[in-house]
């Protein structure tokens, strides 16, 4: 089970300012890319290294459209982690 008190989504997880809030799972096969595009998409980082990504329950981003907030609470898939 994820725990919504994560290290990587912690900090702006607590933030109700918005307008918006979407939940968004991302699925798909061990080593696709998942961690990677989540990564880039929240941070805009890129490490090729990533081993495991165990213990990275999701990240938060907020985006602007239309002069609403939009709050992106982004998920990775964490039963597909074992092994990638
Ligand atoms: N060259 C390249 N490698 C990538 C790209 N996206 C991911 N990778 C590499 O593919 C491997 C698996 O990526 P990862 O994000 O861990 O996949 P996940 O298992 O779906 O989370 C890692 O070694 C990444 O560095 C990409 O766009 N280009
Ligand atoms: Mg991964």
């Amino acid at each position: 089970m994820a725990s919504a008190n994560s290290t990587y989504g912690q900090k702006e997880s607590t933030d109700q300012n918005f307008d918006f809030m979407f939940k968004i799972l991302i699925i798909g096969n061990s080593s696709v890319g998942k961690t990677s595009f989540l990564f880039r998409y929240a941070d805009d980082s890129f490490t090729p290294a990533f081993v495991s990504t165990v213990g990275i329950d999701f990240k938060v981003k907020t985006i602007y459209r239309n002069d609403k907030r939009i709050k992106l609470q982004i998920w990775l898939e964490s039963g597909s982690e074992l092994d990638g």
